[in-house]
């Protein structure tokens, strides 16, 4: 059996309160400044930089500490490229009487459709993976624990860690993202969450300003 031990929080840092809420104000200023971009740069990023990222996302807290989280990074053209078929063609379904037309009307003012060249073009995709259980080396199975949330989290992280590299992201998510085991080799007990397309934006990337209108905070947050 394990046995419990503890050690005092010595990377603490306490803030005075002006800097506490400076610190508070100018983080928001700056993440206030990440955009969802769709078109994208094929310059490559530079070494090292995706790496601190993800172990940024790696630090997320999650469901005693069983981290169900697997990340591919993809840079290679033939993967990408096989990426982007299989997505497109999700996505013409999508887009041509699978979804809704509610769906399509709330994604109008985001002006997507089911072409997605920033697959190819991106120098990075990271394949986000969900593991509803981890594989000890003896083959026994170990059972993880608020797994949607704990990716949730980790993949937030890298998102921020991405912006404050001074990279560009974009969450995608065809549906469904089944294909995404097979073409990166990943078991099925993994489940794909979401591909986050990293680099740097196309130099004349547009973002839509329907996506600029953020809820106020009144309206997002009750005081009791
Ligand atoms: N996966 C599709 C549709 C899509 C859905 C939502 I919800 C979005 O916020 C954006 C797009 C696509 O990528 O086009």
């Amino acid at each position: 059996m394990n046995t419990v031990t503890f050690v005092p929080h010595t990377s603490y840092h306490e803030y005075p309160p002006e800097e506490m809420q400076h610190r508070a104000a100018a983080f928001y200023a700056d993440i206030s400044r990440r955009r969802t971009v769709r078109e994208f740069s094929d310059r490559p990023i530079p070494a090292g930089v995706i790496e601190n990222c993800l172990l940024a996302a790696g630090t997320a807290p999650n469901g005693a500490n069983l981290q169900p989280w697997h990340f591919v990074v993809v840079t290679d053209p033939a993967i990408k490229k096989q990426i982007r078929a299989a997505a497109e063609a999700e996505e013409r379904d999508f887009y041509n009487g699978k979804a809704p037309p509610e769906w399509l009307d709330a994604l109008a003012p985001l002006g997507t459709d089911e072409h997605k060249p920033f697959l190819e073009t991106a120098p990075v995709l990271i394949a986000i993976f969900a593991q509803s259980y981890g594989l000890l080396p003896d083959g026994r199975k170990v059972k993880h624990y608020y797994v949607q949330e704990s990716v949730g989290i980790a993949a937030g992280i890298l998102i921020t860690a991405v912006h404050n590299a001074g990279l560009v992201s974009l969450t995608h998510t065809p549906s469904p993202m089944g294909f995404f085991n097979q073409i990166v080799g990943r078991p099925s007990y993994e489940r794909p969450f979401l591909l986050l397309v990293v680099g740097y934006p196309a130099e004349n990337a547009q973002i839509p300003t329907h996506a600029q209108k953020k809820k106020p905070l009144e309206e997002i947050v009750t005081y009791k």
